[in-house]
C-alpha cells in the first residue's frame, strides 16, 4: 500500500480521508504520526494558499509525499463567508449557533452554500492542487450528530450533512470530490 501523509492537525478531517483513501490501497498517516508536529500560520488568503502553505511546511519536515487540505463553508447571503476564515469563525463547538443567529432574517431562497475543499499535494519532485465542491443550503437549526463543524446546519438533499453516515458524506462532500481528484492524479503518475 502507498503512504501517503495528511498535513493536519484536524481529527475529523483525517478520518474522512482513510476512509476514502484506505479502500483506493492508500495508506494515511498524520503529521503527527510522521514526527511533524507542528501548526503553520494560514495566512494565504485563498484555500489554495493555505493548502500549499500546510502542504510544502510538513513536507520540509517529512520529506515523503505529502497532501494538506485547507476548506471552509461559502455562503451566498454572506459574500462567501467564512469562507477561509470557517475554523476562525466562532470558538469550536459554536460555530453553527453563530452562522444561525447571523442568518435568521434570511429567507428560504437565500440560503444557498457551499463547502468548498482545496488539497495540495507536494512530493520531491512535484506539487499540483485539485477541487472539490458541495452544493446545498443553510438550515435552520442543527440536526444530527455525526460529522463536524458546521455538518448540523448544512443540508445537503433531505439530510444535513451530520445526519449523513460517514459514506453517505463521503459519497457527496467536498473532500470526498477533492480526494477523488488527487487519487486521479496521482493514479495518473
Ligand atoms: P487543519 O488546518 O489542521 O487541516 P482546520 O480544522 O484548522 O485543520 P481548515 O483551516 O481547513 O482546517 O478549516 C476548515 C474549517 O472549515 C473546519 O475547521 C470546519 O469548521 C470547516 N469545515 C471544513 N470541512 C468541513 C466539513 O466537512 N464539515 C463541516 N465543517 C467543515
Amino acid at each position: 500500500m502507498n503512504k501517503i501523509v495528511f498535513a493536519t492537525n484536524n481529527a475529523n478531517k483525517l478520518r474522512e480521508a482513510a476512509e476514502i483513501l484506505a479502500p483506493l490501497g492508500i495508506e494515511v498517516i498524520s503529521q503527527r504520526e510522521a514526527g511533524a508536529d507542528c501548526e503553520p500560520e494560514e495566512n494565504g488568503v485563498t484555500f489554495a494558499e493555505n493548502a500549499m502553505i500546510k502542504a510544502k511546511a510538513v513536507f520540509d519536515i517529512v520529506k515523503i509525499p505529502v497532501f494538506a487540505d485547507d476548506s471552509g463553508l461559502c455562503v451566498d447571503a454572506l459574500d462567501g463567508r467564512p469562507g477561509v476564515y470557517s475554523a476562525r469563525y466562532a470558538p469550536k463547538g459554536q460555530e453553527c449557533a453563530k452562522l444561525l443567529d447571523e442568518m435568521k432574517d434570511i429567507p428560504d431562497d437565500k440560503r444557498n452554500a457551499s463547502f468548498q475543499c482545496v488539497i495540495a499535494y507536494v512530493d520531491e519532485n512535484s506539487s499540483f492542487t485539485v477541487n472539490g465542491a458541495c452544493l446545498g443550503k443553510i438550515g435552520y437549526e442543527e440536526k444530527g450528530e455525526n460529522g463536524f463543524g458546521y455538518d448540523p446546519v448544512f443540508v445537503c438533499g433531505e439530510k444535513t450533512m451530520a445526519e449523513m453516515t460517514a459514506e453517505e458524506k463521503n459519497a457527496v462532500s467536498h473532500r470526498g470530490a477533492a480526494l477523488t481528484a488527487l487519487y486521479k492524479m496521482l493514479a495518473k503518475g
